[in-house]
């Protein structure tokens, strides 16, 4: 049996996209275990849904801390206990440190709600409803120490609708988010996943072996 890979789970609040990774590695026996869910507030709903089911959880609240170098720190010592594989942000609302950032390079991901390179920080759906753009959707991208502008690894697009508000935008980018997500922390496993000149690779049978995105 191969050995079983340790995948950290980052969150600040809902917690969907980690119950979507969740899910996916039960239903699809990964050769994987969710070693822990982390967050950075004690408030995060996600929490209750990982403790249910069995997974580690923890806070370190940064609101405690004094500095981001000191807040990182405490936050790299808690999750090197589970000695990850994967480090996955799912809704981790954080900016990470440069030296937070290195020590996992290669081996932290996030979901973040935009095409990218559009639209990078906060507020992705206003952003694109001012834009006019007639398409958005999410990235999953090796995090690099300059925000939201690591090495793409998948996107998924929707269509813009006249009437969208922010929040009818989020959600309809939300259903695609819980398809490709899991399926990029699977690849990432299951080492189709690499970096070439710091563009990502896929090799050809992860893509075969999985459903591909279409809208
Ligand atoms: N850190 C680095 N170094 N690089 C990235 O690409 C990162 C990152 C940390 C988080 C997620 C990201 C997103 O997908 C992410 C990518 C938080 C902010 C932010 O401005 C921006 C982007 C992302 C996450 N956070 C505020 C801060 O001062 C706090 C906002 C709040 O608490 O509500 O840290 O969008
Ligand atoms: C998701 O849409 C994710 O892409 C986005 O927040 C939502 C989190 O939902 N992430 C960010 O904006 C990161 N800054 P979830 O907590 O239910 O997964």
């Amino acid at each position: 049996m191969r050995q079983m890979r340790n995948i950290v789970i980052l969150i600040s609040g809902r917690g969907s996209n980690m119950q979507a990774i969740v899910e996916a590695a039960k239903q699809e026996r990964w050769p994987a275990r969710i070693a822990a869910v982390i967050s950075n507030r004690a408030d995060a709903k996600g929490l209750a849904y990982a403790a249910q089911h069995g997974i580690p959880v923890l806070t370190v609240a940064s609101a405690d801390y004094p500095s981001r170098a000191l807040f990182d720190a405490a936050l790299q010592e808690a999750v090197d206990v589970f000695q990850p594989d994967l480090l996955v942000l799912a809704g981790f609302m954080r900016i990470l440190t440069p030296g937070f950032v290195a020590h996992y390079a290669g081996r932290l991901l996030n979901i973040h709600p935009s095409l990218l390179p559009s639209f990078p920080g906060l507020a992705t759906h206003e952003q694109a409803l001012a834009a006019g753009v007639k398409l958005h959707g999410a990235t999953v991208h090796f995090v690099t120490a300059e925000l939201d502008h690591g090495p793409i690894v998948a996107q998924a697009a929707v269509a813009v609708h006249a009437d969208d508000t922010p929040d009818t935008l989020a959600e309809r980018i939300l259903v695609q988010e819980h398809q490709m997500y899991p399926r990029a922390v699977r690849w990432f496993i299951e080492g189709h996943l690499k970096l070439v000149n710091n563009l990502v690779q896929i090799a050809p049978a992860a893509h075969s072996s999985s459903m591909t995105t279409s809208n």
